[in-house]
């Protein structure tokens, strides 16, 4: 009898510790929280889109759950790094895609003017050089001045072949040549392209018929850390023309925010991250050790 009473004393202390232990998140307790990953979020240069999609995202499975009362702060925390972690694809073994590929394989880098497409694609010359690959530069951008010697100056100091026509010429007939010279010798072509904007039908045109004709294996869309809300820009003006990312500048801008919108946008892996203007500046993308950082 006494047993019994005390198991009952027993259960309803138990309901009361877990009611006040327990705490339903409502929208009064997730909006600071939300509020201030936001924030945090813009300050390191997420897109307003991604954040606010985000947000909205960790509102709906959050609202209405019930969760320890001194775990609330966590819980948000742990539901941010799933959202981040979901939005980022696992990342791309671009050395493996070129094992893929049969004949000499053909690799494009498209984006944006000043994004970095031709410091990358020295980068990546060298990185292929060390691991023993061969590879031909072929200088796709006929169109930007200066952008031919900046190539042959990269193609001089790595000893790598440059393929150039005149400025303003086709750049599929230099991507032609390019792409003959790397089936010859064995080569992987490395084709540099013109920086494009939406507003530039023609430069886009003429990048789409490049596509068309030189058929690249892997296309990269390189993209400025800089680049804040321009991302959504640059993701549209490209949609369905890359394979993954290449995310440049990330010592100018470390918070990195820039991988998060363009993944989100475009659902396509980041493989590399460029962090210099030196050739070995280049390094694999980590999302684990990403998302630790962004949420610092
Ligand atoms: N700090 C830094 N600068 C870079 C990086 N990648 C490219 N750049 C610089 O950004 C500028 C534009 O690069 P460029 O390759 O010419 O861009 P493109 O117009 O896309 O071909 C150049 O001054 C590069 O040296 C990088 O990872 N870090
Ligand atoms: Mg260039």
């Amino acid at each position: 009898m006494l047993g019994r009473f005390k198991d009952t004393v027993k259960d309803l202390s138990d309901n009361v510790k877990s009611a006040v232990a327990k705490k339903e998140l409502d929208e009064d307790t997730l909006d600071p929280l939300l509020e201030q990953m936001r924030l945090k979020l813009l300050q390191s240069n997420v897109s307003m889109e991604a954040a606010e999609q985000i947000e909205a995202q960790i509102r709906e499975s959050l609202l209405g759950e019930e969760v320890k009362r001194t775990a609330v702060e966590e819980t948000v925390n742990q539901a941010v790094k799933d959202a981040l972690l979901e939005i980022l694809d696992d990342g791309y073994d671009f050395y493996s895609e070129l094992e893929t590929v049969e004949k000499p394989p053909v690799v494009f880098l498209i984006g944006f003017n000043g994004s970095g497409k031709t410091t990358t694609a020295a980068k990546l010359a060298k990185q292929l050089d060390d691991r023993g690959m061969d590879t031909v530069l072929g200088a796709g951008d006929t169109f930007r001045a200066a952008s031919i010697e900046q190539l042959k100056e990269h193609g001089d100091a790595l000893g790598k072949k440059v393929i150039a026509h005149e400025y303003e010429s086709d750049p599929a007939a230099v991507g032609y040549d390019t792409v003959e010279h790397a089936n010859n010798n064995d080569k992987v072509a490395l084709v540099d392209t013109a920086g494009r904007s939406h507003s530039d039908q023609n430069l886009m045109d003429e990048l789409k018929k490049m596509v068309d004709v030189n058929e690249p294996d892997i296309t990269f869309l390189v993209i400025d850390a800089l680049a804040g809300n321009d991302i959504v820009e640059q993701a549209d003006a490209y949609e369905g023309m890359f394979d993954a990312i290449i995310v440049t500048k990330m010592d100018v801008d470390d918070a990195g925010g820039a991988i998060i919108s363009i993944s989100q946008k475009s659902g396509k892996p980041v493989a590399f991250l460029g962090n210099g203007q030196g050739y070995d500046d280049i390094e694999d993308f980590d999302k684990e050790k990403f998302v630790e950082q962004i949420l610092e």
